[in-house]
């Protein structure tokens, strides 16, 4: 077989390879309601205030409401750490203060394969939300991406302190292993809440009370 045709079967050979993944699943988002002014938009890593209404879209039952159930306050959540369902952090996205969206969430996104309580497994769920507030976020979504080298969503020691060495080295300080395995201990001393050996994002973003 020659280059030429080499190169023209490639990507479909590469696409059997890679076993005919299917593609990311996404949410359809439809804006309802948007302000004349836009000062800010939402991003991941800001906390957002929420009031949200939860619809089957199997039958356009309603399972929740913030106006009518629970204390009937908008909710706060920071958005992008998987605090909230997946579909959530990638629909409500660059969203304006004062903006409704309506959000079509596949399973996958949603509550999957087991379903949660009045919701039935695979189901897709539909979503009526309405932006009231955009706060910055506690700490930066942004660095903690950086520092999760390995993707999974949790920071490591070996992440911790390769950060850390980072950080001498751009500031001009030789890296010291002795000195950044205390600093490491020391931090997740105070970071990793559950103990378990990794600081999670949720417990990056939220800092504890100081004592
Ligand atoms: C809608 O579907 C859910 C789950 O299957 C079921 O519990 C509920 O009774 C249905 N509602 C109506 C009005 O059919
Ligand atoms: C490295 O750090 C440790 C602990 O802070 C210190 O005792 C040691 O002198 C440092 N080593 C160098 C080469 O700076
Ligand atoms: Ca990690
Ligand atoms: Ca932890």
């Amino acid at each position: 077989m020659n280059f030429i045709s080499l190169c023209s079967i490639l990507p479909s050979l590469l696409a059997f390879v890679s076993g005919g993944k299917l593609p990311e699943p996404e949410v359809k988002v439809e804006v309802i309601d948007k302000p004349l002014m836009c000062y800010r938009k939402s991003k991941y890593g800001d906390m957002l205030l929420v009031h949200h209404e939860g619809f089957l879209e199997s039958n356009g039952t309603m399972f929740y409401s913030s106006r009518i159930h629970g204390d009937k306050n908008p909710v706060w959540f920071t958005l992008g750490i998987r605090e909230v369902l997946k579909g959530w952090d990638k629909g409500l996205q660059n969203m304006c203060t004062g903006e409704r969206r309506k959000l079509t969430i596949p399973s996958s996104l949603a509550y999957g394969k087991e379903g949660k309580g009045k919701i039935p497994p695979g189901s897709t769920l539909i979503f009526d939300i309405e932006l009231l507030e955009i706060r910055n976020g506690p700490r930066s979504h942004d660095s903690f991406r950086e520092m999760d080298l390995n993707d999974d969503w949790k920071l490591s020691k070996q992440e911790v302190k390769e950060y850390l060495k980072k950080e001498f080295e751009k500031h001009g300080y030789s890296p010291n292993d002795t000195h950044h395995e205390v600093m490491v201990e020391d931090i997740f001393k105070n970071e990793d809440e559950d103990e378990d050996g990794f600081i999670s994002a949720r417990e990056f973003t939220y800092q504890h009370d100081e004592l």
